[in-house]
């Protein structure tokens, strides 16, 4: 059975009840698990609330701010979860930016600073949180990141985000590889389209998601739940010889060619 009792999952991620890291969190805490929250804080502590009130329901033992960013806070929050946890269990991955400008138009207008950040937060930061669970996890345990198609495959306007999940997708198996002997293990879930703050800002996005609900096996998009209820499987004892692994929760989209 899908058991978490006992683990301390530590959930990036989340800005709304939206965000499929919500979805996440919700079926990590119905699995029994003890949780940690992360926020993106802003200067008005507007996130923080949302986040804080939005969450308060599963019982976070942690809340803490995270700006990947930001070396010294990233530092603070593996040194608070060690400090109050003692170990960490289960780290999940939920985090992408790139500026609105680079999700439009050409590819090859993508500029070096855009490059760089969209890099950065969204794909360097897990190399970050590989460091801080190799560190914390020393009973084993599950790291889980999320990535899309746009990474493998050309997606319209995906552009450089498309670039930060191709090096996200080969972190997870360098990750996978070095922290396999520490019975960590590290894999990613590539979803379908789903409307988040995220997905919502995007153009267009309406017409992909009904292009998937016409062409996916399933016929249908996917729910955050059923990315939450895969990440809740990935971080659990059933899962327990699969490391380095991309799987795909996208209601079979990605097998089509026609
Ligand atoms: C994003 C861009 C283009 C096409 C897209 C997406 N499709 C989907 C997404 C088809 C499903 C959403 N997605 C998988 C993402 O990874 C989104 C990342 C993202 C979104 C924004 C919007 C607002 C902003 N910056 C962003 N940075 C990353 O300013």
């Amino acid at each position: 059975m899908l058991d978490l009792k006992g683990k301390n999952a530590l959930v990036t991620g989340i800005a709304n009840n939206r965000s499929i890291a919500w979805g996440i969190a919700q079926q990590l805490h119905k699995a029994g698990a003890n949780l940690g929250i992360t926020y993106l804080p802003d200067d008005r502590g507007r996130t923080e609330k949302k986040v804080r009130d939005l969450t308060e329901p599963l019982n976070p033992s942690i809340f803490l701010p995270c700006n990947v960013q930001d070396d010294a806070q990233v530092g603070e929050m593996f040194s608070e979860v060690k400090k109050q946890w003692g170990k960490l269990d289960i780290l999940i991955h939920c985090l992408a930016f790139a500026g609105k400008e680079e999700l439009v138009g050409d590819f090859s207008n993508t500029t070096r600073a855009g490059y760089d950040r969209a890099l950065e937060i969204s794909a360097y930061s897990l190399v970050q949180f590989g460091r801080g669970a190799k560190e914390l996890m020393t009973d084993g345990g599950s790291m889980v990141a999320m990535t899309y198609l746009g990474g493998v495959r050309v997606v319209p306007n995906y552009n450089v985000m498309g670039v930060a999940k191709a090096a996200l997708e080969m972190e997870v198996r360098y990750l996978a590889a070095e922290l396999g002997p520490s019975n960590i293990r590290v894999n990613a879930i590539s979803a379908g389209p789903i409307r988040t703050l995220a997905s919502s800002a995007i153009g267009g996005i309406l017409d992909m998601i009904h292009h998937v609900e016409e062409v996916a096996p399933l016929r249908r998009t996917v729910t955050q739940t059923e990315v939450g209820n895969t990440a809740a499987f990935l971080c659990s004892d059933l899962s327990s010889g699969v490391t380095g692994q991309i799987l795909y929760v996208d209601s079979g989209y990605s097998i089509m060619g026609m």
